[in-house]
């Protein structure tokens, strides 16, 4: 089962997708998703003149080797860039090995923990009621964990709100040039707590609730959030402040008993590893596309199960679907697993790129037992789509000093 062929395409049904397809002698290929929200192109470059010309005629069933042949083997390692390409190999091979073994990728890792995986879809609003309003609508579809994202009075734009842009998934493809957003911590506390204190009365107890801040606070400001957010009984505050510093989450630990979540633009285990270890966040949430694949998400896994942290994978809609079929494998084999994000398959241009054969019913989504990944690329379907440059916005304060997006 010799690598003989592999081919990178980008398509922007809306927003850019890197694809990678992996063909072996005997014709059988696997798919992968190289995504990396405004560096595409960086990420195909790496793959067409270092990585695939190093592939060609290697043993497809070696994942392990080949993963360390691009981890280990590589001087300069680790970094969104290289992880994605080593990401998106590491998917298409285990959809080969899926294929050729008649079975789920699921199987291969070890068989179901469980019936279906929960999923926590979004709720955003021009203003809290908006919000609510859409989050009653996800309660009423079935819908069992939500996020609540508002519109901060007085500031331009709020990460997570929408705006006039209908559809989540056509944010992109008309950015040449990075928009600039204006932040405000003052101006967001006195919007947030008000926010959960009447998502409690109006959705009731029931419900699971879940807030992104996007790395917006320093940690003693979100120490404050936590505090603040305890009577409304989060599931988990989401990147509440970065972690490059790792030792900032004990800062916010000794003071909040609110969950916390992060890790979405992680790349290796080594970016949470004192996180994890020290038992200072509650969810894990890599991507398999930005952490090194399905091999690197099932070691983290099992090193975070060890130590009570959950798997609760991205799924924001610059995943592509084959990165979210990864998940769904992943989630459905996992014994630490908590919940996967998840904001829809786009309209009929996207399903028809990346046909796939997840169900979801109730809030839950079901995998089916299609052989590998059970996710298609169409590449004919994909030419109408042709890649657009484009960026994800900037972040600065009032008076100008940039921050984080
Ligand atoms: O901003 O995927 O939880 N979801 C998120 C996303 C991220 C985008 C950035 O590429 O934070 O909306
Ligand atoms: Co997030």
């Amino acid at each position: 089962m010799i690598i003989n062929n592999i081919e990178v395409f980008v398509c922007c049904p809306g927003r850019n997708f890197v694809t990678v397809k992996v063909t072996t002698s005997e014709g059988v290929y696997g798919v992968g998703d190289a995504t990396v929200n405004g560096r595409e192109q960086a990420v195909v470059a790496l793959l067409e003149e270092h990585v695939i010309p190093c592939l060609i005629g290697r043993n497809a069933h070696d994942i392990e080797d080949i993963w360390q042949y691009l981890y280990r083997g590589v001087y300069w390692r680790k970094g969104p860039i290289n992880m994605a390409a080593t990401a998106a190999i590491d998917m298409a091979l285990w959809d080969i090995k899926g294929k050729v073994a008649g079975l789920p990728v699921y199987q291969l890792l070890g068989g179901k923990s469980r019936k279906g995986v929960g999923l926590y879809a979004h709720a955003n609003g021009e203003d809290i009621e908006q919000t609510l309003d859409n989050a009653q609508k996800h309660a009423a579809a079935g819908f069992k964990a939500i996020r609540l994202q508002s519109a901060v009075p007085g500031l331009d734009v709020t990460y997570g709100v929408l705006g006039d842009k209908k559809d989540y998934f056509e944010m992109q493809g008309n950015r040449p040039l990075p928009p600039e957003e204006t932040w405000s911590t003052q101006k967001y506390f006195n919007m947030i707590v008000e926010l959960f204190d009447r998502a409690r009365s109006r959705l009731g107890n029931e419900i699971q609730l879940v807030h992104d801040v996007h790395s917006r606070l320093t940690p003693i400001e979100s120490a404050r959030l936590g505090k603040l957010l305890e009577p409304y009984n989060l599931m988990f505050l989401e990147d509440a402040s970065m972690a490059e510093n790792q030792d900032n989450y004990k800062l916010i630990r000794q003071h909040t008993t609110t969950p916390l979540a992060i890790g979405e633009t992680y790349n290796t285990i080594w970016d949470c590893k004192d996180l994890i270890q020290n038992q200072l966040i509650d969810y894990i949430r890599v991507a398999a596309t930005h952490a090194g694949g399905i091999t690197a998400l099932r070691r983290i896994t099992d090193f975070a199960a060890m130590f009570n942290v959950k798997l609760a994978p991205h799924g924001a809609p610059d995943l592509s679907p084959i990165c979210f079929a990864a998940h769904m494998h992943l989630n459905t084999w996992a014994p630490n697993f908590g919940v996967q994000e998840f904001v829809g398959f786009g309209d009929q241009d996207l399903p028809q790129i990346f046909p796939h054969n997840t169900e979801i019913v109730d809030g839950m989504a079901y995998i089916s037992d299609a052989p590998g990944l059970g996710v298609e690329f169409d590449e004919e379907a994909a030419k109408a789509f042709p890649y657009k440059r484009s960026y994800l916005p900037i972040s600065r304060l009032e008076d100008g000093t940039m921050w984080n997006w």
